[in-house]
C-alpha cells in the first residue's frame, strides 16, 4: 500500500456544532475540505495500536463518495481494522450500538441529521468516542483547533472501483494492511432490540389487529423498521423486503416475495411502515419528524380510519415522533410517560438510576423523577451532554424536546428504541395513547409546551434578538406582564457534574414566578443563516383543561416572547416557521 502525505492549508470554518459539523454539500465536496476535518479527528483522537473504527452514514447524497475517503484515511492512520456498514450505511443509534458492542476506538457518522440532503443539501460528520457517545465539547473543540493549523493529511491509495464493489458485499477485504470489515447494519442493532424490549407481547398486540404507521421519511430507519417491526414483531405489510436491503441502489426497493405470509400481503390495506426506501435527497423531503415536516403521517393519523399509533424518525435514525390516533405525543411527555411506565419494560424492570433531559426540555419528567425518587438532571442543548451522565450511571433515560429520547442501552438518541418502548407500553396497558397522556397528566399535572422555529432568518437579526435580550435581563426582573411576574433570567451555563467542565451561553432562560418560562436559543445545526428557537411552558394542574390546544393555553407567553424579543420588528416575520 502507497501512503501519500499530501500538504494542505487550513479551512477557517470546521467548527462542530450541536452535533458534528454540517455545511451544504458543495461545501463538502471543496478539494481538501473532507480530508482536512477527517485528519483533525485523527490528529486528536491518539489511535493506539490494533484499533478498530466504526464507519457509517445515514445514506444521503455524498456518503459513499466519503465513506471511501475516510476509509484510505483511516489505512494511513494506522487503523488495523474499519467495520462499516454495507453500502456505507448505518443509523446513528446503530453506529453507537456497534462501537460498544465491539469496543472500537470510536466511530465516525456521516450524517446531517435531520437537515435536507441531495447536492444542494447538507452533508455533516461527526467523531463518537469509545463510550458510543458524540465527542464531548472538549474533544471537538481540539479537533476545531487541530483543524485551524492543518498542514498535511495521509491517505492510501486504493483502486476506487474495486473497493466501491466491495463496500455492497458482506465480508472483509484489505486496505494495505487494514482490514475493512463489510457488516450487516441492522443485525446487532435489532438484538439489542430484542434484548430490551418485550417482542412476545408486541407480537401479540399486532396480531390482534393495532395498527401502526411509521414514517422513515426516506432516510437511514427504513430497513431497520422493516426489519424489527415487519420481519422481527409481524406489523402488517403488503410488501416484502429482503434481507439485504442495502445491496447497492437498485437492489434498495422492496421486492414482492412470493412465499410472504398471506397476511403480509393482502390484510393490510396500506403498509405499517411508508416512504421505506431510503433516498440520498430523502425524496426531496426533511426528514425531520415533526409536525410540519412529516404533515403526510400526520394526516393519515387524524385522518378517518387512522391507525392506532404512529411514528416517525429522522436523516439519521436518532430522533422520534409518538402519534396516537388523532393525537400528538410532546417529545417532552413522551420522555415523561416512558420513565413512569418503564417498570412495565423488561429491559428497565429493575428501575431507572436517574432521569437527564436538555434545558429546554420541558419538566414533566421532573415531576415523574420526584415521584419515583430519583435524581433528574438539566442539561445543555446536544446528546453530548448525556454522555459523563451515563457512563458514571447517574442516569438511566435521557431526553430532548427535539425528538430526542434514549437511554444508556447506546450512548445516542434512538428512534426506533422510543418507538418499541411506547409499543411495549401499549402492549402492556392496552389502552390508547391518548387515554394513557390524559392519565399521565391526571396524576402528574400537565406541562404545556412548545417550540416556535423562526428558520433562516439573517444572522444579525437573530444576534440583534439574543443581545437585545441580554440588554434587557435587568429591567426584566420582577416585570409584570398580565397575570405573570419574571422571576429571574439569564443565560443558561452548565457545570457537569462528572467532569466539571463548564458550558456557558446555552440559552436565555426567562422564568416566572408561577413556573412559566420562556427560552430562546440559537440552534448550532443550521448550515444558511440562523434559526432561532423559542421554547414556551406552563403548567397546567387543571384536569377540565387538560385536553386543550397548547398554542391556546401557551397565548399569554407567545404574546409576552413576542413582545420582549421585537421580533417582529427585527426580522419582518409574523409566524414561526415550525410549531411544534
Ligand atoms: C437540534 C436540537 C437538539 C439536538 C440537535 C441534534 O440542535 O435542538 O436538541 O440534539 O439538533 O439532533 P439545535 O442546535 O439546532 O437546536 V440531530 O437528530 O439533528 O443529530
Ligand atoms: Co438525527
Amino acid at each position: 500500500m502507497q501512503i501519500r502525505t499530501v500538504a494542505t492549508t487550513p479551512f477557517t470554518d470546521q467548527k462542530p456544532g450541536t452535533s458534528g459539523l454540517r455545511k451544504r454539500v458543495p461545501v463538502f465536496q471543496q478539494a481538501r475540505y473532507l480530508e482536512n476535518f477527517v485528519q483533525s479527528i485523527f490528529d486528536t483522537i491518539a489511535i493506539p495500536p490494533g484499533a478498530t473504527l466504526v464507519l457509517g452514514g445515514d445514506g444521503r447524497y455524498y456518503n459513499r463518495e466519503a465513506i471511501q475517503v475516510i476509509l484510505k484515511m483511516a489505512a494511513a492512520n494506522g487503523f488495523a481494522r474499519v467495520l462499516v456498514g454495507r453500502g456505507g450505511i448505518l443509523s446513528t443509534p446503530a453506529a453507537s450500538c456497534l462501537i460498544r458492542k465491539y469496543r472500537t476506538h470510536g466511530g465516525i457518522i456521516l450524517s446531517a441529521s435531520h437537515n435536507p440532503g441531495g447536492p444542494d443539501g447538507d452533508f455533516g460528520i461527526k467523531y463518537n468516542g469509545s463510550n458510543g457517545g458524540p465527542a464531548t465539547e472538549t474533544v471537538t473543540e481540539a479537533i476545531f483547533a487541530a483543524s485551524k493549523k492543518i498542514s498535511q493529511y495521509r491517505i492510501a491509495d486504493a483502486p476506487e472501483n474495486a473497493q466501491a464493489t466491495e463496500l455492497d458485499r458482506i465480508g472483509d477485504y484489505k486496505i494495505g494492511t487494514m482490514t475493512v470489515s463489510v457488516i450487516d447494519p441492522v443485525e446487532a442493532y435489532a438484538e439489542l432490540m430484542e434484548s430490551l424490549f418485550d417482542f412476545g407481547a408486541i407480537r401479540s398486540l399486532f396480531k390482534n389487529g393495532f395498527r401502526i404507521r411509521f414514517d422513515a421519511m426516506h432516510a437511514v430507519t427504513g430497513p431497520y423498521a422493516q426489519e424489527i417491526l415487519v420481519n422481527r414483531l409481524g406489523a402488517p405489510s403488503t410488501r416484502y423486503w429482503p434481507s439485504q436491503p442495502f445491496a447497492g441502489e437498485g437492489a434498495m426497493r422492496p421486492l414482492p416475495h412470493p412465499s410472504a405470509p398471506p397476511h403480509r400481503v393482502v390484510a393490510a390495506p396500506a403498509d405499517s411502515v411508508m416512504n421505506a426506501v431510503p433516498l440520498p435527497d430523502f425524496g426531496g423531503g426533511h426528514p425531520d419528524p415533526n409536525l410540519t415536516y412529516a404533515h403526510e403521517l400526520v394526516e393519515i393519523m387524524y385522518g378517518d380510519d387512522a391507525p392506532d399509533f404512529g411514528a416517525a424518525s429522522d436523516g439519521d435514525g436518532d430522533r422520534n415522533m409518538i402519534l396516537g390516533r388523532h393525537f400528538f405525543v410532546t417529545p417532552s411527555d413522551s420522555l415523561a410517560v416512558l420513565a413512569a411506565n418503564a417498570h412495565l419494560v423488561p429491559g428497565y424492570r429493575q428501575g431507572l438510576a436517574g432521569i437527564a433531559r436538555s434545558m429546554p426540555t420541558s419538566a414533566a419528567a421532573d415531576r415523574v423523577a420526584k415521584e419515583l425518587g430519583i435524581p433528574c438532571y438539566e442539561t445543555p442543548t446536544g446528546w453530548k451532554f448525556f454522555g459523563n451522565l451515563m457512563d458514571a450511571g447517574k442516569v438511566t433515560l435521557c431526553g430532548e424536546e427535539s425528538f430526542g429520547t434514549g437511554s444508556d442501552h447506546i450512548r445516542e438518541k434512538d428512534g426506533l428504541w422510543a418507538v418499541l418502548f411506547w409499543l411495549n407500553i401499549l402492549a402492556v396497558r392496552k389502552q390508547s395513547v391518548e387515554t394513557i397522556l390524559m392519565e399521565h397528566w391526571a396524576r402528574f399535572g400537565r406541562n404545556v409546551y412548545s417550540r416556535h422555529d423562526y428558520e433562516d432568518i439573517p444572522a444579525d437579526a437573530a444576534n440583534g434578538v439574543m443581545k437585545l435580550l441580554h440588554d434587557r435581563f435587568e429591567s426584566l426582573q420582577g416585570a409584570r406582564f398580565g397575570q405573570l411576574q419574571v422571576k429571574m433570567c439569564d443565560d443558561f451555563s452548565y457545570t457537569d457534574p462528572v467532569d466539571g467542565s463548564v458550558s456557558t451561553g446555552q440559552g436565555v432562560r426567562i422564568l416566572f414566578t408561577d413556573g412559566s418560562r420562556i427560552v430562546f436559543r440559537l440552534s448550532g445545526t443550521g448550515t444558511g443563516g440562523a434559526t432561532l428557537r423559542i421554547y414556551l411552558e406552563s403548567f397546567e394542574p387543571d384536569v377540565s383543561k387538560h385536553h386543550l390546544d397548547a398554542q391556546q393555553l401557551l397565548a399569554p407567553l407567545i404574546g409576552i416572547a413576542s413582545q420582549i424579543s421585537e421580533l417582529r420588528q427585527r426580522t419582518g416575520r409574523e409566524q414561526p416557521t415550525v410549531i411544534t
